[in-house]
């Protein structure tokens, strides 16, 4: 049986070396976190994942898959570290270059070492080869390289392991063909061959495309609020049309990798990637634009001394992760007011956020303004008629397009949407 070292378990990391170690594999996951490890090794897992736990038992019952604090030698090294940004918008390139270093005692005549997380085009020629020399084997003949990207979706990423299509670039034809053959174990989507750096920009312009085509619907929302029109409802149209998809307004774009990715292209050569960075300036501007749109309800409605209920704290609908949430930065920018601030996430089990509670009821119970933040089901499951007798002022500002403006005008709110100045008060 071949065995593989997976390097970095996280999001992306665990549930790949779980899948290949549920697919004919011998698997070790390696992490620097002794927690980790110690759940894992308990067979507990430490995100939360459809089908990961089921995955996790399997594989630990047939003795599949093993853990470790440090690699071992195998036939397949897959890294798959964060890479996130620093405090000045560049690439930190540490755990890509602490990962790679760690494997090269182990490495040997024959192994393959492929690189899943994102990064900036170029990474694995210019920072990862000049670490992996260190091998002493012969690049393409002795030791093959490629990076194949992940470009699976929290929250459905068995699903997209198996059914998206991938694209694995090789520094030769080799490398990229001998790392066909350990995927093609259960991936059903296409194989798409490309050359190394070309796999790298393929990842981040994906990423980068979905930024700037938010930045986009984020303009048309602000322009259409202006212009009496529903940004929502003139979207949806737009996108009738075959060859239109464009994407929809938010209170910011949250999550690890489409606020990240631009960055890798705009610190390289910031002076051609213009529309990229003008992109992320607009989506990090989101926050304080709907944090500035609720004072300017609260204000205009007369109301001093509130009851401020943020409901929603993730970075997208219906998951629980609240990391680079915008929601984050808005309840910390309303913090800073004279309110009386709460915040309520049905997925966030646990009060992570300073104003969070667990109880919806206590939640809107003496609000004055309702301000939703996420798009998830519960919050269009809510019956404003239940709720509008335990509003102190029944006001909601919706920046998600999830409640229906007829139906909680007709029980008495004053309804505001991000985006729509067509039934907007404000106009
Ligand atoms: N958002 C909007 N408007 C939209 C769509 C999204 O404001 O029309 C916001 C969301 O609310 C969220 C943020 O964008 O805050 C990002 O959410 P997302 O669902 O678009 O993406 P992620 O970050 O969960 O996952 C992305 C995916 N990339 C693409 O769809 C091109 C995923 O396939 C990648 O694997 C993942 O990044 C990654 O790890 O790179």
């Amino acid at each position: 049986m071949k065995k593989i070292c997976v390097v970095g378990l996280g999001y992306i990391g665990l549930p790949t070396a779980v899948m290949f170690a549920n697919h004919g594999y011998q698997v070790v996951g390696v992490d620097v976190s002794e927690r980790t490890l110690n759940l894992l090794s308990k067979g507990q897992v430490h995100i939360e994942e459809p089908g990961l736990q089921e995955y996790l038992t399997n594989a630990l019952n047939k003795g599949t898959f093993t853990v470790s604090a440090t690699p071992e030698e195998a036939d397949m090294f897959i890294i798959a570290v964060p890479s996130p940004i620093t405090s000045e918008k560049t690439a930190d390139m540490n755990y890509i270059e602490s990962a790679t270093a760690s494997i090269v005692p182990y490495l040997k005549k024959g192994d393959l070492v492929v690189l899943e997380s994102t990064v900036p085009p170029r990474t694995v020629m210019d920072v990862m080869m000049p670490i992996l020399k260190e091998a002493n084997l012969e690049f393409g003949t002795e030791l093959f390289i490629s990076h194949s990207p992940e470009r699976v979706i929290p929250g459905k990423v068995f699903e997209e392991l198996v059914n998206n299509s991938r694209i694995i670039g090789g520094i030769n034809n080799e490398s990229a063909d001998i790392t066909k053959e350990f995927y093609l174990s259960f991936v059903k989507g296409n194989f798409h061959m490309t050359d190394v750096t070309t796999a790298e920009m393929v990842k981040v312009i994906e990423n980068t495309y979905r930024d700037v085509n938010i930045a986009f619907a984020n303009e048309i929302a602000k322009m259409s609020e202006n212009l009496g029109v529903n940004a929502w409802e003139a979207i949806s149209l737009a996108n009738h049309h075959p060859r239109v998809n464009i994407h929809y307004p938010g209170p910011g774009v949250g999550g690890h990798c489409i606020a990240v990715d631009p960055w890798f292209l705009v610190e390289k050569q910031n002076e051609l990637a213009k529309i990229i960075y003008l992109s992320r300036l607009t989506n990090d501007g989101m926050p304080s634009f709907t944090v500035n749109k609720t004072l300017e309800i609260l204000k205009s409605n007369g109301i001093e001394n509130p009851k401020v209920t943020v409901l929603g704290l993730t970075f997208k609908s219906n998951i629980d992760d609240v990391r680079e949430s915008p929601s984050i930065e808005i309840v910390e920018q309303l913090s800073k007011q004279p309110f009386d601030l709460v915040s309520f996430d049905p997925h966030v089990k646990e009060n992570k956020v300073a104003s969070q509670i667990q109880s919806f009821e206590n939640a809107i119970t003496h609000s004055d303004i309702l301000v939703i933040l996420t798009d998830h089901n519960y919050f269009k499951q809510i019956n404003p008629l239940k709720i509008v007798e335990l509003m102190n002022t029944p006001i909601i500002l919706d920046t998600k397009n999830v409640i229906n403006r007829q139906e909680w005008e007709e029980v008495g709110f004053k309804v505001y949407k991000l985006g729509d100045g067509k039934g907007n008060p404000m106009n």
